[in-house]
Protein backbone atom coordinates (compact mmCIF):
# COMPACT_ATOMS: atom_id res chain seq x y z
CA UNK A 1 0.00 0.00 0.00
CA UNK A 2 1.28 3.09 -0.59
CA UNK A 3 -0.40 6.80 0.95
CA UNK A 4 -0.60 8.33 -2.65
CA UNK A 5 -3.57 11.14 -1.60
CA UNK A 6 -0.80 13.83 -0.31
CA UNK A 7 0.64 13.42 -3.62
CA UNK A 8 -1.67 14.10 -6.08
CA UNK A 9 -3.05 17.29 -7.37
CA UNK A 10 -5.19 19.25 -4.90
CA UNK A 11 -8.45 18.53 -5.50
CA UNK A 12 -8.18 15.14 -7.01
CA UNK A 13 -10.80 13.25 -4.86
CA UNK A 14 -13.55 15.63 -5.09
CA UNK A 15 -13.04 15.74 -8.55
CA UNK A 16 -13.49 12.27 -9.46
CA UNK A 17 -16.73 12.07 -6.50
CA UNK A 18 -18.30 14.56 -8.96
CA UNK A 19 -17.76 11.82 -12.02
CA UNK A 20 -19.18 9.63 -10.25
CA UNK A 21 -21.91 11.58 -9.47
CA UNK A 22 -22.70 12.73 -12.91
CA UNK A 23 -21.47 9.28 -14.43
CA UNK A 24 -22.27 6.20 -12.93
CA UNK A 25 -24.29 4.10 -14.03
CA UNK A 26 -26.41 1.19 -12.31
CA UNK A 27 -25.92 -2.09 -13.31
CA UNK A 28 -27.05 -5.60 -12.24
CA UNK A 29 -24.46 -8.15 -11.75
CA UNK A 30 -25.04 -11.68 -12.64
CA UNK A 31 -22.35 -14.02 -11.52
CA UNK A 32 -22.18 -15.77 -14.87
CA UNK A 33 -18.20 -15.77 -15.78
CA UNK A 34 -16.28 -18.26 -14.10
CA UNK A 35 -14.50 -15.74 -11.97
CA UNK A 36 -16.88 -14.98 -10.05
CA UNK A 37 -17.48 -16.04 -6.60
CA UNK A 38 -21.42 -15.75 -5.72
CA UNK A 39 -24.45 -18.25 -5.41
CA UNK A 40 -25.62 -18.92 -9.06
CA UNK A 41 -29.04 -16.89 -8.72
CA UNK A 42 -27.46 -14.28 -7.25
CA UNK A 43 -28.52 -10.45 -8.51
CA UNK A 44 -25.96 -7.51 -6.95
CA UNK A 45 -26.50 -4.11 -8.52
CA UNK A 46 -23.52 -2.08 -8.82
CA UNK A 47 -22.56 1.45 -9.76
CA UNK A 48 -19.71 2.72 -11.75
CA UNK A 49 -18.49 5.17 -14.27
CA UNK A 50 -16.51 2.88 -17.01
CA UNK A 51 -13.05 3.48 -18.20
CA UNK A 52 -14.15 4.96 -21.45
CA UNK A 53 -16.00 7.83 -19.42
CA UNK A 54 -13.24 7.97 -17.21
CA UNK A 55 -11.09 8.86 -20.53
CA UNK A 56 -12.53 11.87 -21.28
CA UNK A 57 -14.00 13.27 -17.77
CA UNK A 58 -11.12 12.34 -15.64
CA UNK A 59 -8.17 11.84 -18.52
CA UNK A 60 -5.51 12.12 -15.60
CA UNK A 61 -6.43 9.24 -14.16
CA UNK A 62 -5.27 7.30 -17.83
CA UNK A 63 -1.59 9.27 -17.10
CA UNK A 64 -1.49 8.00 -13.48
CA UNK A 65 -2.60 4.69 -14.72
CA UNK A 66 -0.10 4.23 -17.42
CA UNK A 67 3.09 6.28 -15.64
CA UNK A 68 3.52 6.43 -12.17
CA UNK A 69 1.18 4.16 -10.58
CA UNK A 70 2.06 1.37 -13.19
CA UNK A 71 6.05 1.74 -11.73
CA UNK A 72 4.41 1.64 -8.36
CA UNK A 73 2.72 -1.62 -8.98
CA UNK A 74 5.77 -3.02 -10.90
CA UNK A 75 7.64 -2.53 -7.38
CA UNK A 76 5.31 -5.21 -5.88
CA UNK A 77 4.97 -7.25 -9.13
CA UNK A 78 8.02 -9.69 -9.98
CA UNK A 79 8.16 -8.41 -13.47
CA UNK A 80 6.76 -5.80 -16.00
CA UNK A 81 2.84 -5.03 -16.04
CA UNK A 82 0.86 -4.36 -19.41
CA UNK A 83 -1.94 -2.24 -19.99
CA UNK A 84 -5.11 -3.63 -21.23
CA UNK A 85 -6.07 -3.26 -24.48
CA UNK A 86 -9.23 -0.88 -23.92
CA UNK A 87 -10.13 1.63 -21.87
CA UNK A 88 -13.07 -0.48 -20.47
CA UNK A 89 -10.76 -3.05 -19.07
CA UNK A 90 -8.23 -0.91 -17.57
CA UNK A 91 -10.26 1.00 -15.37
CA UNK A 92 -13.37 1.39 -13.31
CA UNK A 93 -14.75 3.75 -11.07
CA UNK A 94 -16.66 1.86 -8.54
CA UNK A 95 -19.51 3.75 -6.34
CA UNK A 96 -21.06 2.03 -3.51
CA UNK A 97 -24.08 3.95 -1.46
CA UNK A 98 -26.18 3.37 1.40
CA UNK A 99 -26.70 -0.04 3.22
CA UNK A 100 -27.82 -2.17 0.81
CA UNK A 101 -25.07 -2.62 -1.70
CA UNK A 102 -22.11 -4.30 -1.71
CA UNK A 103 -19.18 -5.43 -4.22
CA UNK A 104 -19.73 -8.76 -5.62
CA UNK A 105 -17.85 -11.69 -4.41
CA UNK A 106 -15.16 -12.87 -7.24
CA UNK A 107 -11.58 -13.82 -8.25
CA UNK A 108 -10.10 -11.15 -10.56
CA UNK A 109 -8.54 -12.37 -13.50
CA UNK A 110 -5.56 -10.12 -13.96
CA UNK A 111 -2.27 -10.53 -11.84
CA UNK A 112 -2.02 -7.18 -10.93
CA UNK A 113 -5.01 -5.30 -9.58
CA UNK A 114 -4.35 -1.11 -8.26
CA UNK A 115 -6.92 0.17 -6.01
CA UNK A 116 -6.97 3.98 -5.53
CA UNK A 117 -9.62 4.80 -2.22
CA UNK A 118 -11.32 7.97 -2.57
CA UNK A 119 -13.14 7.40 0.40
CA UNK A 120 -12.11 6.41 3.96
CA UNK A 121 -13.75 3.02 6.00
CA UNK A 122 -13.59 1.51 8.91
CA UNK A 123 -15.32 -1.02 11.33
CA UNK A 124 -18.06 1.32 12.00
CA UNK A 125 -19.03 2.56 8.54
CA UNK A 126 -18.45 -0.91 7.18
CA UNK A 127 -17.23 -1.07 3.92
CA UNK A 128 -14.34 -3.31 4.25
CA UNK A 129 -12.80 -5.55 1.31
CA UNK A 130 -13.11 -9.14 2.59
CA UNK A 131 -11.00 -11.42 1.65
CA UNK A 132 -10.66 -15.49 1.56
CA UNK A 133 -7.48 -16.66 3.32
CA UNK A 134 -8.91 -20.27 2.00
CA UNK A 135 -8.47 -20.55 -1.45
CA UNK A 136 -11.11 -22.84 -2.03
CA UNK A 137 -13.90 -19.88 -1.02
CA UNK A 138 -16.31 -20.37 -3.76
CA UNK A 139 -18.96 -18.11 -2.23
CA UNK A 140 -19.47 -14.97 0.58
CA UNK A 141 -20.33 -17.57 3.21
CA UNK A 142 -17.38 -19.39 2.17
CA UNK A 143 -15.07 -15.92 2.28
CA UNK A 144 -16.82 -15.19 5.67
CA UNK A 145 -15.60 -18.87 7.44
CA UNK A 146 -12.13 -17.19 7.60
CA UNK A 147 -11.22 -14.05 6.03
CA UNK A 148 -9.25 -10.76 6.62
CA UNK A 149 -11.03 -7.64 6.61
CA UNK A 150 -9.26 -4.21 5.13
CA UNK A 151 -10.24 -0.88 5.83
CA UNK A 152 -8.62 1.23 3.32
CA UNK A 153 -8.37 5.08 3.80
CA UNK A 154 -9.08 7.99 1.27
CA UNK A 155 -6.24 8.40 -0.67
CA UNK A 156 -4.39 4.83 -0.55
CA UNK A 157 -3.03 3.33 -3.57
CA UNK A 158 -3.69 -0.88 -3.01
CA UNK A 159 -1.62 -3.27 -5.13
CA UNK A 160 -3.14 -6.94 -5.33
CA UNK A 161 -3.01 -10.51 -6.82
CA UNK A 162 -5.90 -11.72 -5.93
CA UNK A 163 -6.88 -14.39 -8.59
CA UNK A 164 -6.34 -17.29 -6.12
CA UNK A 165 -8.10 -15.42 -3.20
CA UNK A 166 -12.25 -14.48 -3.04
CA UNK A 167 -12.88 -11.07 -2.04
CA UNK A 168 -15.69 -9.27 -1.91
CA UNK A 169 -16.91 -5.48 -0.15
CA UNK A 170 -19.24 -5.61 2.72
CA UNK A 171 -22.33 -3.11 2.61
CA UNK A 172 -21.75 -0.07 4.45
CA UNK A 173 -23.82 0.56 7.59
CA UNK A 174 -25.41 3.94 7.41
CA UNK A 175 -28.15 4.80 4.36
CA UNK A 176 -26.15 8.31 3.45
CA UNK A 177 -22.32 6.62 3.98
CA UNK A 178 -20.51 6.24 0.33
CA UNK A 179 -17.45 4.39 -0.53
CA UNK A 180 -15.60 5.27 -3.61
CA UNK A 181 -12.84 3.34 -5.50
CA UNK A 182 -10.80 3.87 -8.76
CA UNK A 183 -10.07 0.36 -9.90
CA UNK A 184 -7.09 -0.52 -12.11
CA UNK A 185 -6.15 -3.10 -13.92
CA UNK A 186 -2.95 -4.54 -15.15
CA UNK A 187 -1.73 -7.66 -16.95
CA UNK A 188 1.65 -9.20 -17.41
CA UNK A 189 3.67 -11.38 -19.28
CA UNK A 190 3.27 -14.34 -17.43
CA UNK A 191 -0.38 -13.67 -17.15
CA UNK A 192 -1.37 -11.79 -20.34
CA UNK A 193 -5.30 -10.31 -21.46
CA UNK A 194 -5.78 -13.02 -23.54
CA UNK A 195 -6.40 -15.16 -20.41
CA UNK A 196 -9.31 -12.82 -19.60
CA UNK A 197 -12.45 -14.84 -19.29
CA UNK A 198 -15.08 -14.84 -21.52
CA UNK A 199 -18.46 -13.15 -20.63
CA UNK A 200 -16.92 -10.69 -18.32
CA UNK A 201 -16.82 -7.70 -20.15
CA UNK A 202 -20.60 -8.20 -20.97
CA UNK A 203 -21.34 -8.60 -17.65
CA UNK A 204 -19.35 -5.36 -16.23
CA UNK A 205 -20.20 -3.31 -19.46
CA UNK A 206 -23.23 -4.68 -21.13
CA UNK A 207 -25.99 -2.17 -21.29
O1 LIG B 1 -13.40 -2.00 -3.92
C1 LIG B 1 -12.57 -2.78 -3.45
O2 LIG B 1 -12.07 -2.59 -2.32
C2 LIG B 1 -12.15 -4.03 -4.21
C3 LIG B 1 -12.61 -4.05 -5.64
C4 LIG B 1 -12.16 -5.29 -6.37
O3 LIG B 1 -12.01 -6.33 -5.81
C5 LIG B 1 -11.87 -5.23 -7.81
O4 LIG B 1 -12.03 -4.16 -8.42
O5 LIG B 1 -11.46 -6.26 -8.38
FE1 LIG C 1 -11.18 -7.87 -7.18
Amino acid sequence: MYDVGHLLPDGWDAALLDVAREHAVRRVFRPTMSTAREIPDAEIPMHSVDGEVLRLAAPWTFDLYSGWFKQLGERTAEEKLEETSSDNRALSLNIQQGITMRYPCHVDSNPMQGLLYLTSCTEETGGGLVVARDRAARDVAGVDADAMRIYPSAGQLYFFDARRHAHYVEPLRRDDAVRAVLTMNYYSPSCPETIRPSGLDEQLFGR
